[in-house]
């Protein structure tokens, strides 16, 4: 059954038809299946698969953007369901997270910032295509003692390393700890580019911000 729930929404994000993802979402949902699974074992490698026949030609930007909106569409009701399974405790630390500039993916970040925002962060989301001065100015303004940078592009990383040393030139990297992620970036880069934390999934997001809050 579970396997079966699990199976249909795979084929529902590849062959693009959101209104079937957000269906079986709900049922797999009724049928008292953990969000994380349905996101881990169902969406994200329902996405792998479109992203890979995208790389091999088979499938186009309208492919993409289709399979996209189904698992956002699911993301909103799965949000709910994570938030709901996590007790309230007082903050853990602020986190001002987005996509940094010139790049538009969305959905990694946006569950990244739903699974520290579950776990006790006050969490700051810019979203996607994020300017590098909004980040210095949003940690100015909230004092937030984290900042998360995705980035699912390869042309995208270098910015990263920029936002690094922007902090750096406002005075403001003894204040941060930084955590970088997406789906290029890897723990090698994070020294590279001298982040404090590299995190490959939402999980692993949510421990590696907990280590540096509790170091800064
Ligand atoms: Co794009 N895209 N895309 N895309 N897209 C990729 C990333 C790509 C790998 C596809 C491919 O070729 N196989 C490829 C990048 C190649 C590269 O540079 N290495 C690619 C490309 C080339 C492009 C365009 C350039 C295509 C074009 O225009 N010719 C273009 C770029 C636009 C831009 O940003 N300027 C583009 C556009 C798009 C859409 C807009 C159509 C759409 C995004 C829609 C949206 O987000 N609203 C899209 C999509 C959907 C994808 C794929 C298929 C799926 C991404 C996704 O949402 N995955 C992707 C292929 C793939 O990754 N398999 C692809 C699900 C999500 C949950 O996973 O985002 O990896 P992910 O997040 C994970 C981890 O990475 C990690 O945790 C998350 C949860 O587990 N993580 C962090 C993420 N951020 C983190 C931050 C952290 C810690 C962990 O700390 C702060």
């Amino acid at each position: 059954m579970v396997e079966e729930i699990i199976n249909q929404i795979i084929t529902a994000v590849v062959e693009g038809e959101p209104e079937q993802v957000v269906e079986l979402t709900q049922k797999a949902i009724a049928a008292g299946l953990e969000p994380m699974t349905i996101i881990d074992q169902g969406l994200i490698p329902g996405m792998d698969i479109v992203g890979a026949k995208f790389s091999s030609g088979e499938y186009f930007l309208p492919n993409l953007i289709i399979s996209a909106n189904g698992m956002q569409e699911a993301m909103k009701l799965l949000e709910p369901e994570l938030r709901a399974r996590q007790q309230e405790r007082k903050s853990a630390g602020k986190v001002v997270i987005g996509t940094v500039h010139g790049d538009i993916h969305e959905i990694g970040k946006s569950l990244v910032a739903t699974m520290l925002s579950a776990n006790g962060f006050q969490v700051y989301d810019l979203g996607v295509d994020v300017p590098v001065n909004a980040f210095i100015a949003k940690i100015r303004e909230t004092g937030a003692n984290l900042l998360g940078l995705s980035a699912l592009l390869t042309t995208t990383m270098v910015v990263q390393r920029e936002i690094i040393t922007e902090l750096k030139k406002a005075g403001l990297r003894e204040q941060v700890k930084v955590m970088v992620g997406g789906a290029p970036v890897t723990r090698s880069w994070a020294e590279q580019i001298g982040a404090d934390g590299y995190a490959e999934d939402a999980i692993g997001a949510v421990a590696v911000a907990r280590q540096l809050a509790s170091a800064s």
